[in-house]
């Protein structure tokens, strides 16, 4: 338990997704270690568990009303967190997505009767996607400058940031990271006997929302270019508008049969554990969440060079360049090769790296510094 126990309100996204996630299983991180935490949101987020007595959810209504062609869901947000800071004395608002969420909080400082300090943490589309329309990037501007803290989720990302907006202060850079409750305990034996997977089978895999900027066709494109070579089946997991336009590719390059198509799974880490290569081929990604999945349960994984998926792959697996299938076929390969001489150490390597740079704790202390350096100076 920590010795300054801080009232912080996470505002998030609470569908499944990356963001959503990270922003979740901090909060029940944080909570654990004795902060008062509150999550506020439409619904309780995916991976919500009640770990701790310091932990708080609250719903937020969103109340339709027929004049309007939609809900206004971030006035609403704004108003009941400005509720809340002044009923809980809450002391941060941490805002994970400049939109809406750091949005909705900003405008709660023009509403409340009690100050707060506002950190947002951006997690890459905000600022690589949405800030292209210039509209937009006046919102985000205005939000980012009247953040007390920036938090970005890998180098990459900060410099995105810093070159597109005239931030007073460098964003901090906190890493992503594998909650230890959520890895699978077992060996790659144990999970492939629970989902029924041949034992010296080789598995490529691959898990996401399924929408276009995971270029999905990429992977099976190349993995119907290792499977000429390899024996090898391909797991793929979730769900998204782009599963069907990939079921018709695979058909068409003849390897329907040889992926396992899984669709939404909650228990993903177990498949990441029976897994040897993980592919990664998206156009951007600020992070990659799932590299870290894969890694600490000890597979490597070949993604594109892009974002701040080099920052995280370097030293466990491979970078090829956007739209390089033979390459990426290739270095899949090579990955294999690598596992049938000394499948040990390629494992160990991957659960060092993951160990050493993407915990738990690492990352709370990392924001308890950010919390504590804000309120000794407020
Ligand atoms: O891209 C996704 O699948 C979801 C997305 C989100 O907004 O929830 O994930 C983003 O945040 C994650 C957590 O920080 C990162 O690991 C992902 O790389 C990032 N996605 C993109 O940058 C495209």
């Amino acid at each position: 338990k920590v010795a300054q126990p801080r009232k912080v309100a996470f505002v998030c996204n609470p569908k499944m997704g990356g963001s959503g996630i990270i922003a979740t299983e901090l909060a029940m991180a944080l909570a654990e270690r004795g902060h008062h935490v509150w999550l506020l949101a439409e619904k309780h987020p995916y991976s919500w568990r009640q770990v701790s007595e310091t932990l708080y959810f609250l719903k937020l209504e969103v109340n339709d009303y027929p004049v309007f062609e939609s809900a206004p869901h971030t006035l609403a947000l704004a108003g009941a967190l400005a509720n809340l800071i002044e009923q809980q004395g809450i002391e941060i608002v941490h805002a994970h997505y400049a939109v809406p969420y750091a949005a909705a909080a900003v405008m709660a400082k023009q509403i409340c009767k009690q100050p707060f300090q506002l950190v947002t943490t951006l997690h890459g589309t905000d600022v690589v996607k949405l800030a292209d329309d210039p509209a937009m990037h006046r919102v985000i501007d205005t939000v980012l400058t009247q953040s007390q803290r920036v938090i970005c989720v890998s180098d990459d990302l900060a410099q995105q940031t810093h070159q597109r907006f005239d931030l007073p202060i460098y964003p901090e850079v906190i890493a992503n990271f594998v909650p230890p409750g959520k890895m699978f305990a077992g060996s790659r034996q144990q999970a492939r006997e629970q989902l029924q997977l041949d034992q010296q089978g080789i598995y490529l895999i691959h898990a996401s929302n399924f929408r276009k900027i995971k270029r999905i066709p990429d992977i099976i494109e190349a993995f119907a270019l290792v499977r000429k070579d390899i024996d090898c089946q391909l797991i793929l997991l979730g769900e998204g508008p782009e599963v069907e336009p990939c079921k018709a590719l695979a058909k068409q390059l003849g390897v329907f049969d040889d992926v396992v198509w899984v669709g939404q799974e909650p228990n993903i880490n177990r498949w990441f554990a029976a897994a040897n290569v993980n592919l990664q081929l998206s156009d951007y990604e600020s992070f990659g969440l799932t590299l870290i999945e894969c890694m600490v349960q000890g597979v490597p994984t070949v993604a594109n060079n892009v974002g701040g998926m080099p920052e995280v792959v370097s030293g466990t697996g491979k970078l090829v360049e956007v739209g390089d299938i033979e390459a990426t076929a290739q270095s899949v390969m090579a990955l294999i090769e690598e596992q049938n001489h000394s499948s040990a150490e390629v494992q160990q390597r991957c659960i060092d790296k993951a160990n050493n740079h993407y915990t738990s704790e690492a990352v709370c202390i990392a924001h308890e510094a950010v919390y504590h350096g804000l309120l000794v100076t407020a």
